[in-house]
């Protein structure tokens, strides 16, 4: 297997699908409501994984892809290799702010992360590690994640979690949300792993996303020395949706034993 040659292609047709979504801002969206009415889809999301489907199985015909918009192939194992491909990552940013959206792209062989990409397209930011290789913003290195402590933290979490909600129970997540510094949410779930990896935040917490909006954040954030776990702090196993805690080293073991241990997750 050519990882090198993977790696480089992938690079390659996220650059190309991000100068397609940039040059579509001036067009007029075609938006639809996919489960509920907040949950949009439009023809942009669409015909960027057509265009990832296209290139994938022309170059790779072996290869396995599941994407969000459901144009790949329908999967029940991890087995040989998976592009896991979220077009449009914060669609509603896209369609009502034109910023605060990325491509997300995850590469996995037999279930392990071997490649993760995640395009901030409106700021020509990509971010992107190969496992054991490091991991980058554009050329240059991004640095390994140092330890905190909760009362220093910025905690990227949805407002959703801390009203009342029928998933969880939301007074669970109330003394973290009062004990960290601060509290940010930005709408996408692959730019908000990219802010832990960064270390813009210290730590991101969702309770339920797909596989396509955290596999490319994980292996980047993972590469850096950080941890990626469901809110139970078990390993995600990216073909089912799960909840996603992302943080520091240190600081992700401490949240699950003083703040998540007592939730049903
Ligand atoms: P999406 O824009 O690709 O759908 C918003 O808080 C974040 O949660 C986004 O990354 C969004 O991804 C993700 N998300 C996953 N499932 C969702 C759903 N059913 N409704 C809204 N956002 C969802
Ligand atoms: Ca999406």
């Amino acid at each position: 297997m050519d990882w090198d040659l993977i790696y480089s292609h992938a690079q390659q047709w996220v650059k190309e699908a991000g100068e397609r979504i940039r040059s579509s801002f001036d067009q007029t969206l075609d938006i639809q409501t996919k489960s509920n009415p907040n949950d949009l889809v439009t023809n942009m999301d669409k015909e960027t994984e057509q265009f990832f489907i296209s290139k994938i199985k022309q170059t790779y015909p072996g290869h396995k892809i599941m994407g969000e918009e459901g144009f790949g192939d329908q999967l029940d194992s991890l087995e040989g290799v998976v592009w896991l491909i979220d077009p449009i990552d914060g669609t509603m940013n896209f369609i009502h702010q034109q910023r605060n959206f990325a491509i997300s792209l995850g590469i996995y062989e037999d279930g392990v992360g071997k490649i993760g990409l995640v395009y901030d397209v409106v700021h020509d930011e990509l971010y992107h590690a190969s496992r054991g290789i490091g991991a980058y913003l554009n050329d240059e290195p991004i640095p390994l994640l140092g330890e905190t402590t909760v009362k220093e933290s910025i905690i990227a979490l949805n407002a959703t979690w801390v009203m009342k909600n029928h998933r969880i129970d939301h007074h669970l997540l109330i003394p973290l949300a009062r004990d960290a510094r601060g509290t940010r949410s930005y709408g996408s779930a692959a730019l908000e792993l990219i802010f832990v990896a960064t270390g813009r935040v210290d730590a991101y917490l969702s309770l339920r996303l797909s596989p396509w909006d955290f596999a490319g954040g994980a292996v980047i954030i993972e590469e850096l020395g950080g941890i990626v776990t469901n809110l139970r702090g078990e390993k995600l196993d990216f073909l089912s949706k799960d909840s996603v805690f992302a943080a520091k080293p240190g600081l992700h073991q401490t949240i699950l034993d003083e703040y998540l241990k007592s939730g049903k997750w």
